[in-house]
């Protein structure tokens, strides 16, 4: 695990006095003990610790914050729980003493990792930070102590053993961790990671291996050419109807309602041999040897690129789960197979663990997709909610004690998320208002949760990332500045419902004369998205 402390927008300055502090000696003496300040069970070892100076550190390029260089003290120790033959390691990044703002961030991870992957978390003595090389002990036996750790404690610790470390590491006297402004940020895991935190305080990983399954329930295998083609016909198609011709498709809700792939049929596509495009494709395989693809759009393929569309439903043709927006993208798709001169599925790669792993809790690797049905997908869906219920699920919508705690959500997903359905989000903040607020009317329920828990839909934007396809989207690097003006300076009024021309959901943008962005909202436009 991995937290940072103070703000990441520090300026470089006074490195002298941090080295001062950043010494294994200082970081021992200040080590939290007490009972009331760390987890009821935990020990902390205190000859684990190691402290080493950082200054002028640069960030580029990335996914959540703006450049900058920074000075900080990189520290991390390690902690055991009572009974447990565990051992877990924590790092926190510390500003220098006058750079700290009375602030403490938590960050998120991403797939199997708790974090980045540089805090080197060892969450069940089998040094290892992956949570898919830990999750079983055995072939049939579940590794729950991990799973728990996974799902939402470790982070939970993390959290209150940084707080009360960054208020004796700065030892300033009239500060506790109860004064310290508490933030967490993360997206894709990080985010299902945040949740879970503002919850109590799974994704459904059998989703990703819906396009390939829908595709091979069809057993019709189009080119991937033919997805490229629709992706840049809708892109085309939709641009403008959000009231400015950019490449970016910010009402995918429209073009829902007025973009009907049925349209192309008939029409021709072409995709150069050897070409290994990143558009739509999710993160399958890719093959570079692919063969030219030149031909017209003829019935199957219109039908197989209308049920990605519809989104995966069983045999019975009930939805099982929700498709992504139309000018995503598909996921994973086909791909050619030089061996059989053929096109044929993408390997499920780390989304199949989830079932041989997380689900049937066998040590395999490589899932085999052979004769897998939608139905199968449903089962496993409905068994990993069941399994995980209390662990790793994050679905949960009554968050009337972070409310009460002043606690406050901003929630984004991108558009053309081609990973996971931004649908799925909207129905996150749908099940909270309905359950927050049960007696208030769509309208007036919204705009009570808006004063605490606010959901955007990022144009363009693809999985936790800016899109290739739409490179004109922005992704927003500077959420983690604009909640600390939230919760510090409870800013709304002027600018409530737009924030850097994104719109607080359930509006959506429009720009009325190709510059300026309005907020509107359509019943039918929400319906879409639903
Ligand atoms: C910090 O690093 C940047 C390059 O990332 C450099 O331009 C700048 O001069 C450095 N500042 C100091 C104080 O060393
Ligand atoms: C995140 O992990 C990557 C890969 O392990 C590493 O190169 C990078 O330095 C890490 N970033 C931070 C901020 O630690
Ligand atoms: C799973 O199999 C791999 C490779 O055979 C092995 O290294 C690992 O120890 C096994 N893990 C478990 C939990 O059995
Ligand atoms: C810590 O700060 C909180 C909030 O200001 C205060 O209520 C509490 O008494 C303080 N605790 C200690 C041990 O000073
Ligand atoms: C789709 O559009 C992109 C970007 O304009 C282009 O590079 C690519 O060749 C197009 N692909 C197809 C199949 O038309
Ligand atoms: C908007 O601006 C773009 C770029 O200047 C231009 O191509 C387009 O025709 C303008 N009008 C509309 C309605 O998008
Ligand atoms: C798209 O067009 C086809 C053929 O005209 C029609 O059957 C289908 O219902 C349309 N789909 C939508 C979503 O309008
Ligand atoms: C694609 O095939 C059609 C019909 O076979 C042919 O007329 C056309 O020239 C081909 N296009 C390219 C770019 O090779
Ligand atoms: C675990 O199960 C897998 C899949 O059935 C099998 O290949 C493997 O040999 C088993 N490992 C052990 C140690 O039984
Ligand atoms: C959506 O609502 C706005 C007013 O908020 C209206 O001007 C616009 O025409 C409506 N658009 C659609 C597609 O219904
Ligand atoms: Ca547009």
């Amino acid at each position: 695990m991995y937290g940072l402390v103070g703000s990441a927008l520090i300026g470089v300055a006074s490195a002298t006095s941090l080295s001062s502090l950043c010494t294994s000696d200082y970081v021992t003496s200040v080590l939290p003990t007490s009972a009331d300040d760390i987890p009821s069970g935990i020990t902390i070892d205190t000859s684990s610790v190691t402290a080493s100076t950082f200054t002028n550190y640069s960030v580029t390029d990335a996914t959540f914050w703006e450049d900058v260089n920074i000075n900080f003290c990189e520290i991390s120790f390690a902690y055991t729980h009572q009974n447990q033959d565990d051992r877990v390691v924590v790092q926190y990044w510390m500003p220098s003493p006058d750079a700290f703002n009375g602030r403490f961030l938590a960050t998120g991870g991403a797939a199997y990792t708790i974090n980045n992957g540089s805090g080197g978390a060892d969450m069940s003595g089998g040094g290892s930070s992956n949570f898919d090389d830990v999750v079983i002990l055995g072939n049939g036996t579940a590794n729950w102590p991990a799973i728990y750790n996974w799902g939402y404690q470790a982070i939970a610790e993390m959290t209150q053993i940084g707080k009360a470390f960054t208020s004796s590491f700065f030892n300033s006297g009239d500060s506790n961790s109860t004064d310290l402004y508490t933030y967490f940020v993360g997206c894709s895991e990080g985010g299902r990671e945040a949740m879970s935190q503002a919850q109590r305080a799974p994704e459904l990983s059998t989703n990703h291996l819906a396009p390939a399954v829908q595709i091979q329930t069809h057993d019709y295998y189009p080119p991937v050419c033919v997805f490229e083609t629709v992706l840049n016909a809708t892109i085309n198609a939709c641009d403008a109807m959000d009231g400015k011709i950019d490449g970016v498709v910010a009402r995918s809700d429209l073009c829902l309602q007025n973009f009907n792939v049925s349209s192309m049929l008939g029409k021709s596509y072409y995709c150069e041999a050897g070409s290994t495009s990143s558009l739509g494709l999710g993160y399958g395989k890719r093959d570079s040897a692919t063969p030219v693809q030149n031909g017209t759009f003829n019935e199957k393929d219109i039908e197989v690129v209308q049920d990605l569309l519809t989104g995966l439903k069983d045999s019975e043709g009930r939805l099982v789960y929700f498709p992504f927006q139309p000018a995503a993208g598909f996921g994973d798709t086909t791909v050619y197979d030089s061996d059989t001169d053929s096109w044929t599925i993408t390997s499920p790669d780390s989304n199949g663990e989830w079932v041989t792993k997380f689900l049937n809790w066998q040590n395999v690797t490589e899932m085999d997709m052979y004769g897998v049905t939608n139905d199968d997908l449903k089962m496993w869906i409905l068994k990993g909610m069941n399994l995980y219920g209390d662990s790793l699920q994050t679905t949960y919508p009554d968050l009337s004690d972070f409310y009460n705690k002043g606690g406050r959500l901003l929630h984004y997903h991108g558009e053309a998320d081609t990973s996971i359905p931004t649908t799925g989000s909207i129905h996150y903040h749908e099940s909270v208002r309905k359950i927050m607020y049960p007696d208030l009317d769509f309208e007036t329920g919204n705009d009570k949760l808006n004063d605490w828990y606010r959901f955007y839909i990022v144009p363009g934007a693809a999985h936790c990332a800016i899109n290739a396809d739409q490179p004109n989207a922005g992704f927003p690097r500077d959420n983690f500045a604009l909640m600390i003006d939230w919760v510090e300076n409870s800013v709304s009024g002027a600018n409530e419902g737009e924030v850097q021309q994104i719109c607080t959901w359930p509006a959506r943008p429009y720009w009325t004369d190709n510059t300026t962005m309005v907020c509107q909202q359509n019943a039918s436009s929400v319906s879409a998205m639903l």
